[in-house]
């Protein structure tokens, strides 16, 4: 029993000190700190759909050793980017009508700093080109050609993004399609990745090719900081996938943030988020929206409008996935 007060106690005085490190280092010295476990911060890692598993596994890697928040979520992501099989995101995703694969990415720290790139082609890995557009450049976000020559003036590989299995899909589509953009309800969405390092510092990623078969030109929510991504480091992270379009209307991911600050759970939260933009839309049809949130405690949960949306989730305990509740059946 002495021993485990002692051991409480030195629990709290490392805890204390860390807090107290990194408070300074970040220039938020007033800035609460609260964890789970005694003081002492729990790293943990959460991602949209079950590619977040891989993802998660890379991100894990780094918050495990000690590393940062940051690092973690850029790292996760990249690997859902680079996969070839994934239908929504970077290399091998679905391009809009005119077969061009286009993609956006943001990426947020816990000191609020943003990064972010829209309409971005020809580059596999648009969430460490948002990253650079945060570090070396005095701008929040680029997009289109302006962000292309970015990333080739910083050193990116310019790619063939559209893989054939992705051409051949798009094919199929063209020639039976008047058109009709719908948001892909099987599990393999863009990425959004939020994460809490051993230090409690919270960030954020989130990338995607977007809508599936969109206009040429159109940009979602995931490369729009508090719609697609946000994160608050004294109060939590949220991240969206789905139909962009309904997303941004209510800023959702900053709802989100929003509702914790008040609060509500994370998974309450993001629930009333859901509510909100369901109450918006006259027609449901085919407008599925799921958010994933974090706090400073870490907890976490998610929400959706409809069933069959899932987040990866890793601890240092828990290795898997977790069905998100939601309020309609497809
Ligand atoms: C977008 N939210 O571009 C993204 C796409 C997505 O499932 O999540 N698709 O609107």
């Amino acid at each position: 029993m002495k021993n485990r007060r002692q051991f409480l106690k030195l629990s709290a005085l490392t805890g204390g000190l860390l807090f107290l490190k990194n408070s300074l280092l970040a220039g938020f010295a007033k800035r609460p700190k609260v964890n789970v476990e005694g003081g002492i911060p729990q790293p943990i890692v959460l991602s949209t759909w079950n590619h977040g598993i891989a993802a998660n596994d890379a991100a894990w890697t780094i918050l495990n050793q000690g590393g940062k928040a940051l690092d973690a979520v850029e790292k996760g992501v990249r690997v859902t980017e680079s996969d070839p099989e994934n239908r929504s995101v970077g290399l091998g995703g679905l391009p809009d009508r005119d077969g061009h694969v286009t993609l956006d990415a943001c990426i947020m720290d816990e000191r609020s700093r943003v990064g972010s790139v829209a309409f971005l082609q020809h580059i596999e890995n648009p969430i460490s080109v948002a990253r650079k557009v945060m570090e070396d450049t005095p701008h929040v976000m680029l997009a289109g050609q302006g962000a292309l020559a970015f990333a080739l003036d910083k050193g990116f590989e310019k790619t063939n993004l559209l893989t054939d299995g992705a051409r051949k899909e798009w094919e199929v589509w063209r020639k039976k399609s008047n058109y009709q953009p719908v948001i892909n309800r099987e599990n393999h969405d863009t990425i959004g990745m939020i994460g809490m390092d051993a230090a409690g510092n919270l960030s954020g990623a989130c990338t995607t090719s977007g809508l599936s078969y969109k206009m040429h030109g159109r940009v979602g929510d995931s490369p729009i900081i508090g719609a697609g991504l946000f994160v608050d480091d004294e109060v939590g992270a949220a991240t969206a996938t789905g139909m962009g379009e309904a997303v941004i209307r209510i800023a959702g991911s900053h709802t989100v943030v929003e509702l914790m600050r008040q609060g509500f759970s994370p998974e309450d939260a993001c629930r009333q988020a859901v509510e909100r933009i369901m109450k918006k839309h006259d027609d449901l049809t085919n407008l599925q929206v799921g958010f994933i949130a974090l706090n400073k405690k870490g907890e976490h949960g998610g929400y959706s409008i409809y069933g069959g949306f899932n987040y990866a989730l890793r601890t240092q305990d828990f290795n898997g996935m977790v069905d998100a509740k939601y309020k309609k059946e497809w």
